[in-house]
């Protein structure tokens, strides 16, 4: 049997899920399993570097950061951890992993030197302190650099040019205009350092000892990137920073083996020196690959730290409306995603505002009327992606901070709402969703989730999809790599299954009162951000539909 690693550095934790399988045979479903995952909290793990849900704290709500050394000591720690739980790491032909996405990590020259030098016997972070030019990494979360979008909107014509040349507009997030911000402020440190990677391309460089490049997957999350030839596009390099070509790693294909573990792990963890590091990708395309689509027709809800909806997408569609955005899937096709940045925090922020534990969240959406009686929440709590809020604030229709019940019950109608509304450029209308990431677990979330989209709801038994498509992934290079030429429908089944069991049904009857609830969850958006009437006819109307039905 061959055993193949998976890693998943989020927002909020790094966690491995490791797989068992008849190495021959990569048809059959029988000889193969998930023998372990393991996740570790960075806030809980490692309080030294004081983040708070994986992020350094800011006093500008705009700025989100953190600490590509928190991610690098989380790394060691894990690979420890698994091995004092019993895995033998030594049996693990090769590694994946998956990053969250648009992150980026600034390092001086002399990375792949150190690497070669280091002492097994001491810890990482004690040891590549001086690597980084910038000390702190933007993360996905970062909105500050609206300027830089529209520098980059001014140079490339556009942001329909942006769209069509990388398969997204310029976003605040995205890598491009975060190197911009880092090159205005910092000119010296940028010019000092030599290479700028990915979260995900960072770590598989740690693990590899060597510069990895970024795969097409999360290369498309930067602006930066060719998205139908999959190379870096000239013009936006240039548009973007001066040098940037030299200073940015190679796109390679998802499957590309990048090399043999670094001496450091083998000697320090106990893995084979021939252990294999494959490229990693972002999560979410990682995602894809975890919960098994591999063919176009159906979409996926991920619930974790972001809310995102995402499906396989065959053939190059982008989003006319530039809401949403397009990546490379790591089956070398395309994906179609929309992202939301107030997500599982932003149901957290109601849970705790009124008291409870998730239980108790739960017997609250329960006690209230479906649909809400009309009454809208928009939970903008933090600067939002889709649709663009850049100044934060929480808005509300019909009910304030007293509702009580109903603020449970509006947070999670107005989350569903807006994904439904804001995906339907990618012209899917799914009959089955599948679930994903910590909240998919909340079997009420998911019952909202199947009446507003008009679906069947499934959940997976293994909830850490981004860590176990990168699992997968590694055997499917590994098989390459030996000349083989596996599909991936035979690469994921048994593995990446829904739980057909767990299916959540949609009610019908509700579907057809959230389709209204959808229209007035669009004229309050319509109202907070671009000027719309005043939605209370609306509502009211809304209420006597419900009333009547
Ligand atoms: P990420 O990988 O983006 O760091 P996860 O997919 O692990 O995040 O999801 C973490 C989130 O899952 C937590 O922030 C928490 O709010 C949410 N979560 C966990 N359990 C539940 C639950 N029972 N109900 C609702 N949300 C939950
Ligand atoms: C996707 C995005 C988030 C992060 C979260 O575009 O910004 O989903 O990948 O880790």
């Amino acid at each position: 049997m061959a055993i193949y690693l998976g890693l998943d550095s989020s927002t909020q934790s790094l966690s491995a899920v490791v797989i068992e399988v008849s190495p021959a045979s990569e048809k059959e479903a029988a000889n193969r399993r998930v023998l372990f995952d393991l996740s570790l909290q960075l806030d809980a793990e490692l309080p030294q570097y004081g983040t708070r849900n994986g992020v350094l704290p800011s006093s500008d709500s705009q700025v989100a950061h953190s600490s590509p050394m928190l991610w690098a000591e989380a790394l060691d720690l894990l690979l420890g951890r698994l091995r004092k739980e019993g895995l033998d790491l030594s049996q693990v032909r090769a590694i994946a992993g998956s990053g969250q996405q648009h992150g980026s990590v600034y390092l001086a020259p002399k990375f792949q030197e150190t690497m070669a030098r280091l002492n097994s016997s001491l810890p990482l972070a004690e040891q590549i302190g001086g690597l980084f030019t910038r000390p702190t990494s933007p993360i996905w979360m970062d909105s500050s650099t609206h300027e830089e979008c529209e520098e980059l909107n001014r140079s490339l014509g556009g942001p329909a040019e942006i769209l069509e040349l990388t398969g997204s507009r310029a976003f605040e997030r995205f890598t491009g205009p975060q190197i911009r911000k880092f090159y205005r402020e910092d000119p010296q440190a940028y010019s000092r350092t030599e290479k700028i990677h990915l979260v995900s391309s960072f770590m598989a460089s740690l693990l590899a000892g060597r510069h990895a490049p970024v795969d097409p997957g999360d290369g498309a999350g930067m602006n930066l990137m060719d998205i139908r030839n999959k190379e870096w596009a000239l013009l936006a390099l240039a548009a973007t920073a001066p040098g940037l070509k030299a200073k940015l790693p190679a796109i390679a294909a998802s499957w590309t083996v990048v090399g043999r573990i670094a001496p450091y792990f083998a000697a320090r963890h106990g893995f084979s020196p021939e252990a294999k590091v494959v490229a990693w990708s972002g999560d979410n395309p990682c995602s894809l690959v975890g919960v098994g689509l591999v063919k176009a027709g159906q979409i996926a809800i991920s619930l974790g730290t972001s809310d995102t909806l995402f499906g396989f997408m065959p053939e190059l569609r982008v989003d006319p409306a530039g809401e949403g955005h397009v990546f490379g899937a790591p089956t070398g096709h395309y994906m179609s995603l929309i992202c939301f940045k107030n997500g599982s925090l932003a149901r957290e922020k109601v849970r705790d505002r009124l008291g409870l534990d998730w239980p108790g969240f739960n017997r609250a959406i329960e006690s209230t009327p479906p649909g809400n009686d009309g009454r809208v929440m928009l939970p903008w709590f933090d600067p939002e992606i889709t649709p663009a809020v850049l100044a934060p604030g929480v808005k509300f229709y019909g009910l304030d901070w007293s509702a009580g019940p109903a603020l449970a019950r509006a947070v999670l109608e107005a989350q569903m709402a807006a994904m439904a509304l804001h995906s339907r450029w990618m012209g899917v209308a799914p009959r089955s969703i599948y679930a994903t990431g910590g909240a998919s677990a909340n079997r009420v979330i998911l019952q909202i989730m199947a009446d507003v989209h008009g679906a069947e709801v499934y959940p997976f038994k293994v909830g850490k999809s981004a860590a176990l498509g990168a699992a997968l992934r590694a055997w499917h290079a590994d098989l390459k790599d030996q000349g083989r030429d596996p599909s991936w429908e035979d690469i994921v089944r048994g593995f990446a299954e829904p739980d057909r069991g767990g299916a959540v049904r949609c009610q019908p009857q509700l579907h057809e009162m959230y389709r209204r609830f959808i229209e007035l969850y669009q004229a309050c958006e319509d109202h907070a951000l671009r000027g719309g009437p005043e939605p209370g006819p609306k509502q009211a109307a809304f209420r006597a539909q419900v009333r009547r039905a």
